[in-house]
Formats: C-alpha cells, structure tokens, sequence
C-alpha cells in the first residue's frame, strides 16, 4: 500500500479548493512526484510541466475553474492541470492511441477550453472568450498561462496589442518565465524580460522613490518623476506592459506557492474591482524539483522512458541515423563549398540538427524565436540580397507562415530553401503536430518546387537540388530513423521533376512519392508473388511532376496507384490526377493517401492503411478493376 496522498481525495479543482492553506502546501510536490512516475514509464513533457506546478494549483485553487478560463499555451506544460482535472489515472495511456494527448483538446475534458499544441495562441483565445462572456453577460475571468518562449510568437503580441486596446476587465496573461524556449530562450524581449530585480528589492525602489518625491519642492517633482521613470524602465520589465495597457503584477517567485496564491488573491481582488487586463509576470525554473532537469532543462524537455532516481533514459536502440540528423550533415557540406548558405530555425535548433550546424558556422546561423513567419519573411529579405537561406522548419508549423511563404517567397521568386522536418504521422504528439498538409500548401503556389525523398540518402541530393535551384523549393522528410541505406560520399543535384522507374511492370504502375516508395516496393514485390507485374515509379518531385514518366507508364500498365503519406486532399495523387485528365490518359486510378479526418496521437501508416499490405492490396483490386472492364 502507498502513502495515503492528499491528490488522491482531489478529482476536480473544486476538490482542491476544499483544501485548507495548509493542506494545499503539500500539493506541489504530490504533483512533482506524480509527473515524474508517470511521465518516467511513458515519456512526455516533462521539464515545462515540472516549472509549472506552482502557478496552475494557484490559478485553480484560487479561480473558479471552469467558470473562469485557464487557456494554457502550446500545452505542454500542462500536466498539473490534466492532473488536477480529473485525468490523472489516464497519464499510463498519455499520447498512447485512445489514451489522453500531450498535448489539449477540447473534446477531452471540461476544463480544456482551446486545443493546442502550437505556441502563441493563448491571449487571442483568452480574449476572445473574455469577450464572449462579456456579449452573453456570463460570468468569470479568463486567464492565459503562456511562456517567455511562447511571448517570442508575433501573434501574442498581437493579442497584447488589442487586450490593451480593449483594455479587457476579464483577462489576465500569466508570463511563465524561465528564460527558457526549447533551450536558452532568444531575442530581445527576453534579454529585456531577465533584466529583474528580486520582488522585494523593486518594491523598496518604488517606495524610496515615492518618499524621495514627496520630499521634494513642486517644480523638481516634474524632473524627479522623470528620473523614476527611467529607473522602473531599467530596473522593472512591467513598462512594456504597462505601456500596452496592462497593469503589470511582479516580477513575482513562481514555486513560493505562499507567494503565487497572494499575488492570484489580490490579481482575483483587482478584477473584482475592474482594474483589467493584468499581466502577472511570474519568474520560474524550467523542470523545477527535480535535480537533472533543473541542471540540463533541455535534455528533459520531451523524454522518453527514463529512471527517476538516477535521471538516466532508456537506452536508444541502434539504428539507422535519423532523417534529422542526415540533413544537418548534408546542410554543412553544402554550407562548407558555399558562404551564402544561411541556416534560420525558429526556436527549434536541436529539433532540426541545426544545433550542430550552429557550432559549426555560428556567425551563419538563425535562431529567430517562436517566429516562423518573421523568420520566413527574413530568409525572404537575405534571399534579395543573394544570400542562399535555407528555412529549417518542421511542416506542422510552417503552416503558421503560410501567407509568408505566399506573399514574400514565392510570388517574388526568391531564392528560399524550405527544409521541412517531421513530415507525415508524427508518433505521440498528435493531431496538432500531423505533417500532413504540406505538399498542398505548396504545391499550389507559383514558382515553387516540392519534393520528397525515398530515403535518407536522396535527402542529401534533393537537398542539394532545392539549394542549387534559385528560387523557392521545399524538401520535406519525415520525423525519425531513414532506412538505413548507404550514404553516397557526394551530393549531386537531380534534375528538376525528374522521377525514377525502380521496378519496371505491366499490370500496374504505383506511383510513390517520400518514404511510402520503399513500401510500395516492398508491396511490388509480394505482388509479384501472387503473379502481378507492378511497377514502382519514385516521384521524387511533387512539383514539377514528371509527367513524360508517369503518363506513358499509366497507358502502358492500365492502371495507375498512387501512394503519399500526406492528405489524400490536394495532395500528390490528387496532382497526378490531375496530369491523367489533362493528358487524356484515361485508366483505373486510386489514390492511397491520409484520410481526411483528423488523425491522432499514436495515428501510424499501418492504422491508416499506408503499408506495404495495404498498397498491394489496393493495386491488386485496381488490376482486378481493369481486367473486369
Ligand atoms: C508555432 C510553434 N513553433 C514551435 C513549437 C515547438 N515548441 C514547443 S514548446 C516550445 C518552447 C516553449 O517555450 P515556453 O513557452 O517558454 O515554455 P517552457 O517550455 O519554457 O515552459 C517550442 C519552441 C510550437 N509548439 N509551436
């Protein structure tokens, strides 16, 4: 039997505002013990949600969740909250298939009121559920908790921006700041932000300064307020908020839950008496509690299976390299032979590799921030120039940039590589993370040229080819280990749209594209077996499509099967669809691709029908389809 825990008795926040001061002391380090044996059997995130233990027990102790709204940004920080919600026995089943998410949905509990996943939404949703409540004559507060890292995206700003316009009674932005994105948080609202006094010590300054002026004769108090001014700017980060019409509250020390519960206490109090909107700054340590993310919070931003005593992970299987890691290789080759080649990431340098790209050319590389529509816009003004910037971002959050990508890249032609990391299902992190949409908001766009390859090795080439082409071109690879086929020691660039027949056939052409070409190959092969003759045409190229392949190959076999991991909406097949109509080749065709639904944590090739059974089953039934007509 375990220890008898206060969390236990606690099924809903209402449960935990039964709590007595004191009781509530124990809860923090109750729920630090629980993430950790939890999140240490299944892997998640661990270290934000450590940092944030303090700051979402106080919100809902001190708020009437959910009458009041907690929106919390990108989620990941919110295992408390899932905790504290009724979920906490679901944690074994966390990013598992049926299990609860990583990340928030709203579809899963009550207490979610805005899915996430993505940074930077938060303020936006908070407002506009503060104006909600506010044209329905409804009751509550709604409270954004979001990060410094997550403060970096412009759109947070741009709710700041018309909060304050608004001058919002209902809302209140809670700054979680750990000086912490990913790694090291960058930019200069963060050099800004960290530029604090203790609370205490700001305190003593304002009240020294008031006595100051009150000593003062009258017509040196117009200069003395002045100097006052100029000291709270150097000494307190509050006047840029106060400056968009927030009442800044801090800079406050976010795990002193005595702290955090006053200063929500007397945020609750200013509300009550409309003194709106309010942004409480709170300073806090990323993976706070626990020694090994308090001492490398980067390491134990997202983990896997790990042991809590000595804070080692299970050890990695060998494998192939990682897709990752061979573009970042590749990149600096390429960067070596060529100094126009920048590398730009938004606040996600070791998720892309560009980590080590960084420590190899560091006076070549970008970390923008939370920013992937500032940053693509950026690599767009180097390309004017005649720089060769190459935008490492994962699909998923390239989508945030779309009209970037659009207005600034490819209607001006410009000279931008887009190298498009965890494309396809992306394992545990879910349908806010899927890269699936990305050949269709590129393959639609003028100029641009869009290609995936088959394995890690034709990454290294078609990198070579985005870079060489001189305007905007998309490579896209998925999340994880490549095949495990040889490297060739040299890069060479492919010409542009150019396919590549791997297994010739009569019966039925399947044309792959990205790493659904070794399955479809595999499939050719069993196909063979049961005396179909299928032939397997690597597509390479999204955009240009080789048509003078894969038309004459359709004819040829009767039958055309198209296989991508990406939505079957405006995708690949859908584009050879299109080259089939407009060419007047006239045969069965099928298109194997993502449904269009969403697709969940735990959604895999093989659970949407993308395995190498699954496209020799389907091209056997278009052989059947022809031979029957
Ligand atoms: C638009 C977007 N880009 C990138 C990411 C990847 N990402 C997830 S969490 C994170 C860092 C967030 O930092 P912060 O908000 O300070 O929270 P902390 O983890 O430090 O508590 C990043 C870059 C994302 N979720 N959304």
């Amino acid at each position: 039997m375990g220890e008898e825990k206060l969390l236990d008795g606690v099924r809903s926040p209402a449960d935990l505002r039964a709590l007595s001061r004191e009781q509530i002391d124990c809860i923090p380090a109750e729920l630090r013990a629980e993430i950790l044996a939890r999140i240490s059997q299944t892997g998640g995130h661990l270290a934000s949600s450590l940092g944030a233990v303090e700051l979402i027990t106080a919100i809902h102790y001190v708020f009437d969740t959910p009458t009041d709204r907690l929106v919390l940004d990108v989620g990941h920080q919110g295992y408390p909250h899932k905790m504290l919600t009724g979920r906490r026995e679901e944690f074994d089943s966390i990013g598992k298939p049926g299990g609860i998410a990583k990340f928030l949905r709203r579809s899963e509990s009550g207490y979610d009121h805005f899915g996430a996943g993505h940074a930077g939404t938060s303020i936006s949703a908070a407002l506009g559920m503060a104006r909600a409540k506010h044209h329905l004559g409804e009751p509550g507060y709604t409270i954004a908790l979001i990060g410094d890292g997550a403060m970096t995206a412009g759109m947070a700003f741009e709710a700041m921006n018309h909060a304050g316009h608004l001058q919002e009674k209902r809302l209140v932005v809670v700054l979680n700041d750990n000086e912490m994105s990913i790694d090291p948080n960058v930019g200069a609202m963060s050099s800004y932000l960290s530029r604090k006094l203790s609370a205490p010590m700001v305190r003593r300054m304002k009240h020294w300064a008031r006595d100051f002026l009150g000593s003062l004769p009258g017509d040196m108090v117009h200069w003395a307020r002045k100097a006052e001014e100029s000291l709270k700017v150097f000494f307190s980060p509050g006047l840029l908020f106060e400056a968009l019409n927030f009442k800044y509250v801090g800079p406050i020390q976010g795990h002193r839950l005595d702290v955090v519960l006053e200063t929500f206490e007397n945020v609750k109090e200013m509300l009550e008496a409309g003194d709106g909107p309010i942004l409480v700054h709170a300073i806090t340590e990323k993976g706070h509690g626990y020694d090994p993310a308090e001492r490398d919070p980067l390491k134990y931003h997202g983990v896997g299976t790990f042991d809590v005593d000595s804070g080692e992970f299970a050890p990695k299987k060998p494998g192939p390299p990682s897709y990752t890691g061979v573009f970042a290789d590749a990149l600096i080759e390429l960067a070596e032979e060529d100094e126009r080649i920048v590398a730009i990431t938004a606040a996600m340098a070791p998720g892309t590799g560009l980590d080590k790209f960084q420590r190899k050319f560091p006076r070549r590389f970008y970390d923008v921030g939370i920013a992937e529509q500032h940053g693509v816009t950026f690599a767009a003004g180097l390309a004017t120039e005649g720089m060769k910037p190459v935008a490492a971002i994962y699909s998923t959050f390239l989508q945030r940039a779309y009209d970037q990508v659009v207005h600034d890249v490819c209607l001006q032609n410009l000279d931008v590589t887009f190298a498009l990391d965890r494309a396809g299902f992306v394992g545990a992190d879910g349908a806010t993370h899927q890269g699936l949409y990305d050949y269709a908001y590129f393959r639609t766009l003028p100029n641009t040229v869009v290609m995936a390859p088959k394995d890690e090795n034709e990454l290294r080439h078609l990198l070579k080819t985005a870079i060489d082409y001189p305007g905007p071109a998309a490579v896209r690879y998925p999340r994880g280990n490549g095949e495990g086929v040889p490297l060739d020691p040299d890069l060479k660039a492919i010409p542009l749209g150019e396919a590549e027949l791997l297994r010739d056939g009569d019966d039925v052409a399947i044309v792959a594209v990205g790493a659904v070409v070794h399955p479809a190959l595999e499939a050719a092969a069993e196909l063979a077996s049961r005396g179909i003759s299928a032939a397997v045409l690597n597509a390479r190229f999204v955009k240009p499509l080789d048509t003078e392949r894969i038309l004459p190959l359709a004819s040829r076999c009767g039958a055309v099967l198209t296989v991508e991991e990406h939505s079957g909406m405006g995708g690949f097949g859908g584009a050879v669809l299109e080259a089939l109509a407009e060419g007047g080749v006239e045969v069965p065709a099928r298109v194997l691709a993502a449904p269009d639904q969403l697709h969940e944590h735990g959604t895999t090739r093989g659970s949407v029908g993308l395995e190498s059974a699954d496209i020799a089953r389907a091209a056997e039934e278009l052989v059947r389809r022809q031979g029957s007509r």
